[in-house]
């Protein structure tokens, strides 16, 4: 890559990201010559028609383009008004954020019906009593039956979540009561999911579907598709196969590397690779392979999303997240990088290629020009992960570029899951939502956000996270946490019981009693999906209204770039979810589709999108919404007296 300007010409880096190790290397590849998504995006100017949704081009009559500032004066050539255009745009971002879900999803679904064919021999069922607890919760009788019986009655059902042409998807009846009655009301209720994202796409077809109110309906139930459908299943069966998390110490970021081990990053979204690679790099051939060749040891660490997962279930060191997979290659110490699906840049390959780092796709679904192809097999997880153990053996062997490794490494409390908020405050005998709820009954804990997704380099890496994780816990609001905003966070230092002090005073005397960070990390984006169950748990636990619309609860992915991101901020908002995004939105301002998602979904009973860049903004909307909701359960007065509780009690200390 050239190096197209001197480095007075840049940005700071202190501008690009607040990561400290993600800024070292930021400096050191403007020095190399090599050019970083960092400053590609700030490069980057968006085009400003798309960034506002105003354009279509779904037919070759266009593209057609509508001035966003005079947005009713034109339409497309076939008519479409900016309502529809921008209803379809959005449809189909939804759309491709619930298929890959969906898609990860099923491939979990297949190797869950492999092992219990025995045809899959690596992988097992790991935890029984998640199995018969899932199992439970969607009807399925568990009484005297053998693992086997009750994981194939399971796996047929949780089929129907891709397969149903018509009736409900299965995990929608974990939804609470109220909430599924608003979903079949409204006509909302997803079936399976390949018909509903197959309809989506036929319906936002040039000439189809023309009336964003209809649009929105089928939206919905892509969305919903999602969150009630592929990643519920994929967090739940992970779960199974593999083990449900319980918390764990793990360590955060690019200090992680060991200049004297042979390093590989496993990076993506499929637990089942990284389960394989965890496998392989502790086999004893390997480890003398590594130190035949000088090393100490193979050093397994994650980025993004599967090492979110990795380290919630299994303590693996994390290096990353989404903003730092490229400047992670500049180090000089990766000997390799291995990537299955979603969310990997291709310029990590061409960065790759500058350091001469084994760049490595293991998915059929997702290769990358340049890239070595080795081929994960389910069947056969050995023959990938052996092979590419050996390349990244010789790479260490044959170090080329001169190595250096941010010092940074933050360690953090990992692998929260609803099962275990359950039992953290409720006990093992009597583990129950109730002592949360009475905590906000009272007003320690003024409500719960959650706060996920993406980094942006529209915007300064992690920044935004963590101004606003910091504002929202100071204002008594418990932060859960998925993704590439936990890793953030845990960068930061704030995923430890150490930071209760951080928090409002009644958050911090239940973080204290309870010894728990006052941000809780679940995990990988699709389990997001911990938090509607959590949210379904709050709702059964009593006293805080009938639906998750009811409760003093909001959300956030205030540095969010993909499609996913998209789909599940529509699925939080239609589970009843006050949802703030940051960076921008595609759409306009004071146009009609713009005002239903802002304003008239929360009329039909559901939640409702909001949108602000300033991340104090951003936890102010969010706080005055968790208040709104406080008001209407009528326990804002149970708040206002803790407060005058607290500040005595502080006077009285003083
Ligand atoms: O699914 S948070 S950048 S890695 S989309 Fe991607 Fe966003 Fe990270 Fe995981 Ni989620």
């Amino acid at each position: 890559m050239a190096k197209e300007k001197s480095e007075k010409q840049m940005v700071s880096v202190e501008d690009r990201t607040m990561c400290e190790a993600t800024q070292q290397m930021l400096t050191k590849a403007r020095r190399d010559g090599v050019i970083l998504d960092l400053d590609r995006g700030y490069d980057m100017k968006p085009c400003p028609i798309g960034a506002e949704s105003a354009c279509c081009k779904h037919c070759y009559m266009g593209p057609c383009r509508i001035n966003p500032r005079d947005p009713y004066k034109k339409v497309g050539v076939c008519g479409a008004t900016i309502d529809t255009i921008m209803a379809r745009n959005f449809a189909r971002n939804v759309a491709a954020g619930s298929a890959s879900h969906n898609d990860h999803g099923r491939h979990i679904l297949e190797l869950f019906r492999g092992i219990i064919d025995g045809k899959i021999k690596d992988f097992s069922i790991d935890d029984v009593q998640k199995l018969e607890n899932v199992a439970k919760s969607i009807g399925i009788d568990v009484e005297g039956k053998e693992v086997k019986e009750v994981a194939t009655e399971l796996c047929d059902e949780l089929e129907k979540t891709f397969s149903n042409v018509d009736g409900e998807m299965p995990f929608t009846k974990r939804a609470p009561k109220a909430t599924q009655e608003l979903w079949r009301k409204e006509g909302v209720m997803p079936r399976g999911a390949m018909l509903e994202i197959m309809e989506m796409m036929s319906r936002t077809h040039i000439g189809c579907d023309q009336d964003y109110n209809n649009l929105m309906k089928q939206i919905t139930r892509t969305a919903l598709a999602d969150g009630w459908g592929g990643s519920m299943v994929a967090t739940e069966l992970s779960d199974i196969m593999f083990g449900t998390p319980s918390p764990t110490v793990a360590e955060v970021n690019m200090g992680v590397l060991k200049e004297d081990h042979v390093n590989v990053i496993v990076h993506g979204h499929e637990p089942a690779m990284f389960e394989g690679m965890l496998a392989a790099v502790n086999d004893s051939f390997f480890i003398e392979e590594a130190k035949a060749k000088g090393a100490k040891g193979i050093n397994l660490v994650g980025m993004c999303c599967s090492g979110a997962e990795m380290m919630s279930r299994h303590g693996v060191p994390h290096a990353g997240n989404f903003g730092s997979t490229e400047a992670i290659i500049v180090t000089g110490a990766v000997d390799a990088m291995v990537v299955d699906i979603q969310c990997i840049k291709q310029g990590v390959a061409a960065v790759a290629k500058c350091y001469d780092t084994c760049m490595i796709t293991t998915n059929p679904r997702a290769k990358i020009e340049g890239a070595t192809h080795i081929e994960f097999d389910d069947h056969d997880p050995r023959k990938c992960t052996d092979e590419v153990l050996t390349k990244a053996i010789a790479r260490y062997a044959t170090r080329k570029m001169p190595i250096e490794i941010p010092k940074q490494v933050q360690k953090g409390v990992h692998g929260f899951t609803h099962e275990y908020i359950e039992y953290m405050l409720g006990g093992t005998f009597r583990g129950s939502y109730s002592p949360l709820n009475d905590n906000i009954i009272n007003g320690r804990i003024r409500g719960v956000a959650g706060v996920v997704g993406c980094t942006n380099p529209k915007v300064k890496q992690d920044s935004v996270h963590v101004a606003l994780v910091k504002e929202l816990i100071k204002n008594d609001v418990l932060v859960l946490q998925t993704g590439c905003s936990q890793i953030a966070l845990a960068k930061a230092g704030l995923l430890v019981p150490e930071a209760a002090p951080l928090a409002g005073p009644g958050l911090a005397e239940v973080c204290e009693t309870v010894g728990m960070p006052p941000v809780l990390g679940l995990g990988s984006c699709v389990d997001n999906t911990r938090i509607l169950i959590a949210a379904s748990a709050m709702v059964s636990a009593g006293g805080l209204g009938n639906s998750i619309a009811d409760l003093p609860v909001a959300g956030c992915a205030p540095e969010w770039m993909s499609e996913k991101a998209l789909a599940i901020g529509h699925y939080f908002v239609t589970s009843g979810v006050y949802t703030v995004f940051g960076v921008g939105f595609p759409s306009i301002k004071g146009t009609k589709f713009h005002d239903l998602m802002f304003d008239g979904l929360e009329k039909q009973g559901y939640g409702k999108w909001g949108v602000a860049k300033d991340p104090i903004e951003i936890a102010q909307m969010m706080i005055a919404h968790i208040d709104k909701k406080r008001k209407q359960l009528g326990i804002d007065k149970a708040r206002e007296r803790t407060l005058v509780d607290m500040s005595d009690r502080r006077e009285l200390a003083s």
